[in-house]
């Protein structure tokens, strides 16, 4: 009996240790029109750990060119730029979305469909995440 009650104790230990993930949800991609084979990820990511974690890097086999992207307003107009890493805090959360954060996606290797998946890695030191994108098309209003 005893042993049983201190199992809950463990797993909260090991959730709180150095192999803490973020959790990603609601990640899309949407394509951009004209087939120049660009996208822009969108996503939620949470900070569960019992510390801050960093995210410097995205990749994806169905493309050449993945990088992080902050939409920044300069002068009343908004330009891209890529953003070397982001830190998360413990606890916090941040919304990958039009007009802010996104994954640049660039040099499609394949056709993507609506509707379709494409597994996104990413991750920082100590971690690494693979999540599905939904392909969505830029116009979608969604
Ligand atoms: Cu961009």
């Amino acid at each position: 009996m005893k042993n049983l009650l201190l199992l809950p104790l463990f797993f909260a230990a090991f959730g709180a240790s150095a192999a803490c993930k973020p959790v990603v949800s609601d990640a899309v991609l949407r394509v951009a029109p004209g087939g120049m084979g660009m996208a822009a990820g969108y996503f939620r990511i949470d900070n569960p750990c019992s510390s801050a974690v960093v995210l410097n890097r995205a990749a994806s086999p169905a493309f050449r060119s993945v990088s992080i992207h902050q939409t920044v307003s300069v002068d009343g107009v908004s330009r891209m730029r890529a953003l070397p890493s982001m830190t998360l805090a413990r606890g916090d959360r941040a919304l990958f979305a039009p007009g802010g954060l996104h994954i640049m996606f660039m040099q499609a290797s394949r056709a993507l469909p609506v509707g379709s998946r494409v597994p996104v890695t990413l991750s920082g030191p100590g971690w690494s995440l693979t999540t599905s994108f939904v392909v969505r098309s830029a116009a979608s209003p969604d």
